[in-house]
């Protein structure tokens, strides 16, 4: 385990904080800390979340899931999951559009959304506990927008940076996940009326369970559990792609239905 220079959390932080609220873009940390492991850049994730709660008076309210498909990790040439903590001030709320200017470069994403019956507490979660706690489903659409110049990061500088989280849109309608089998509904994404991309919901780790149980087992590496009745995001499942003012987006997902966003 390497020990990082006293004070280089701190400066990551505010490096970080200041770029997502200035809007401008910053190069990887790993560029000048290349020993920064992953242990420090979820601490470092952490103390970021807990200034931006501060600073805009919000809360923490559910975890997202990061680089969980196979799209994803080639898109970003990072090979590994991540997760990322989701708070109530970046939600987009139906209806409500996306002020594209308010981001650096953003890039929308289709993904589901779960919500537990019951807290999950690892290590060992198996996928069918997983599966067993997830009482409801939903489409839902993340915006990312990496704070570092074109998207270019390792997989430490993208924990550090809250895995790109900048806003993400959740339909209003859970629908109970009893008999559906989230790993084949199938989901299109679709951009001003044209298909971008399809998927089923196997593309995120084989099953969306197998991504919770992943995200309860990596918690608990850090002393703690996945809560009950909080969104978790599960991960693109396609590619990403760019957004611009005027572009509608939309994720259906089968037996979920669908949610749409609309960027000014
Ligand atoms: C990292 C975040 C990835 C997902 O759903 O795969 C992510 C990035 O692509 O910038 O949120
Ligand atoms: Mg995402």
């Amino acid at each position: 385990m390497t020990v990082a220079a006293p004070g280089a959390i701190e400066e990551a932080v505010r490096t970080l904080f200041e770029a997502q609220r200035d809007r401008k873009e910053i190069e990887p940390l790993t560029d000048a800390w290349a020993a920064l492991d992953e242990r420090t850049s979820y601490e470092i994730q952490k103390k970021l979340v807990a200034k931006q709660v501060e600073a805009e008076k919000t809360r923490i309210v559910g975890l997202k899931l990061g680089l969980t498909s196979e799209a994803k990790q080639k898109q970003m040439s990072v090979h590994e999951p991540i997760y990322g903590i989701l708070i109530d001030s970046r939600y987009l709320g139906e209806g409500e559009p996306l002020v594209v200017s308010s981001l650096i470069h953003p890039k929308i994403e289709p993904e589901i959304c779960v919500f537990l019956n019951t807290p999950l507490k690892g290590p060992g979660v198996t996928a069918e506990q997983a599966r067993k706690a997830i009482a409801y489903a939903t489409p839902a659409m993340e915006v990312i927008d990496s704070r570092y110049k074109n998207f270019r990061f390792t997989l430490t500088d993208v924990i550090a940076d809250n895995t790109s989280a900048a806003r993400y849109a959740i339909a209003s309608r859970r629908i109970a996940a009893a008999g559906i089998d989230l790993k084949t509904v199938g989901v299109v994404f679709e951009k001003n009326g044209e298909v971008v991309t399809t998927a089923a919901g196997a593309a995120i780790l084989g099953d969306p369970a197998n991504a919770v149980a992943w995200l309860a087992n990596k918690v608990a590496e850090h002393g703690e559990s996945v809560a009950a009745n909080a969104p978790i995001m599960a991960g693109a499942l396609t590619d990403a792609v760019n957004i611009a003012p005027g572009d509608v987006v939309t994720v259906t997902v089968a037996q979920l239905g669908s949610l749409t966003v609309r960027c000014v």
